[in-house]
């Protein structure tokens, strides 16, 4: 394998139009990038996001010093090392960074040399990234989480829940999933503009009409995946992510007209998993009600998958406290919480050792890079969440996942809930 002979960024435009990182990292034989997204709902834990500051340039939100700490620090520190040293590459950013949270040189510098290595590297050894990253073993495909109606931060309505998102776990492949999902969110838009609702996206893709409370978008859903000719808790399930963080303040949540504590939301989330086939939800408390959750945790953890986004950040302290507190059965990966392939992949293992699900998810400020679909296939994760069934960096990943699909052949499996 050859070394690294040249690394560096350019600052290009996110899904929001906000300026993000590509990056390109270089051997005499190839070159490989990953470009960076980025979130809105971020949790405060997170490595940073070092952006310019400087309001005369896209209102501050520049990424020029990370593209400069691309091209000088990182590129002195990594050239010459073998492409192939992924942990001892991110190890060496890691030490030259000097912080616990990344702020020097800033994560999304750091995440997009790190992905971007990997992505080199499988190119050189001509072969698919799922492979570079997972071996003979890759070969789960993930159940996706197709995010069909959104609010929260991620849509000027006032839903108060981020994300409301559909399963399709009686599939019998990834294609089938997404033709499938495909077909309940055309039916969706048809049954919004009937009621004379307003069928435009938001940031993920999915329908943003104004609605006054959490139930009638899943009487919106149950409705569509019924007319597209779905039996509802056997085709398709419900998952949720309302990111409780963001309308969690005074210790109360304020949902509506109406505050409620963590206990009373703790309720809603009864009710609902009564009424309707959810069996997922993300961040149903905030990232700083870590009694609430292990409360949550207590009981619906056995009925539905309860996954820690905000709370755990992909920092494996924070999921070590997790397990330690009982928190959580499960665990959203995104690796620029965290900042390095290494981190992530350690994170992951050791949700996987301790019992916890593992889902792969995008940024809601979305790129059209695919690494996050080889990851879960790598990982044998069996869950992805990246948008809705619309929006081109959202459907390039699902798309992604329909090739190495058709790659793996006979061993690719898609799994069973
Ligand atoms: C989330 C994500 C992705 P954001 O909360 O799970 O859907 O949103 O990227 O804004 O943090
Ligand atoms: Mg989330």
């Amino acid at each position: 394998m050859s070394v690294i002979c040249d690394v560096h960024a350019d600052e290009v435009l996110d899904s929001r139009g906000n300026p993000t990182l590509k990056v390109y990292v270089e051997t005499e034989m190839e070159v490989g990038t990953f470009t960076v997204p980025s979130g809105a709902s971020t949790g405060k834990k997170e490595a940073l996001e070092l952006r310019d500051g400087d309001k005369k340039r896209y209102g501050g939100k520049g990424v020029l010093k990370a593209v400069k700490n691309v091209n000088d620090e990182i590129a002195q520190c990594i050239k010459g090392m073998e492409i192939t040293e992924q942990t001892e590459i991110d190890r060496a950013m890691i030490d030259l960074d000097g912080t616990e949270n990344k702020s020097n040189l800033g994560a999304n510098a750091i995440v997009g040399v790190s992905l971007a290595c990997a992505r080199t590297a499988s190119k050189e050894l001509d072969i698919p990234l799922y492979f570079y990253l997972g071996g003979l073993s890759a070969s789960l495909l993930p159940i996706p989480m197709f995010n069909v109606m959104n609010g929260g931060k991620h849509a000027d309505n006032n839903i108060d829940f981020q994300e409301f998102m559909i399963m399709p776990v009686g599939a019998e492949s990834f294609r089938e999933a997404l033709r499938m999902s495909s077909e309940v969110f055309q039916v969706l838009k048809g049954i919004l503009k009937e009621k004379g609702m307003f069928s435009g996206v938001g940031d993920e893709g999915g329908f943003a009409p104004n609605l006054f409370s959490y139930e009638e978008p899943l009487k919106l859903m149950s409705e569509a995946v019924e007319k597209a000719g779905y039996k509802l808790d056997k085709d398709i399930v419900f998952a949720l992510d309302p990111a409780a963080s963001s309308f969690y303040s005074d210790n109360h949540y304020t949902i509506g007209k109406e505050k409620l504590t963590s206990s009373e939301m703790i309720d809603v989330y009864k009710e609902i998993v009564n009424n309707y086939p959810v069996v997922s939800i993300e961040d149903g408390l905030a990232e700083d009600d870590w009694d609430g959750w292990a409360k949550l945790t207590e009981d619906l953890g056995d009925e539905i998958q309860l996954v820690g986004d905000d709370i755990f950040v992909t920092n494996i302290k924070l999921l070590e406290k997790g397990i330690d507190e009982e928190v959580a059965n499960a665990i959203l990966i995104k690796p620029n919480q965290i900042g390095t392939l290494t981190e992530t992949l350690f994170t992951i293992r050791l949700a996987m050792d301790e019992g916890y699900g593992v889902v792969i998810s995008h940024r809601s400020g979305e790129t059209d890079d695919t690494f996050i679909a080889d990851l879960a296939v790598a990982m044998n994760t069996g869950m992805i969440k990246t948008g809705s069934v619309c929006r081109g960096e959202r459907i390039v990943k699902y798309n992604r996942l329909m090739d190495i699909e058709r790659g793996l052949g006979k061993r690719g499996q898609y799994p069973t809930w």
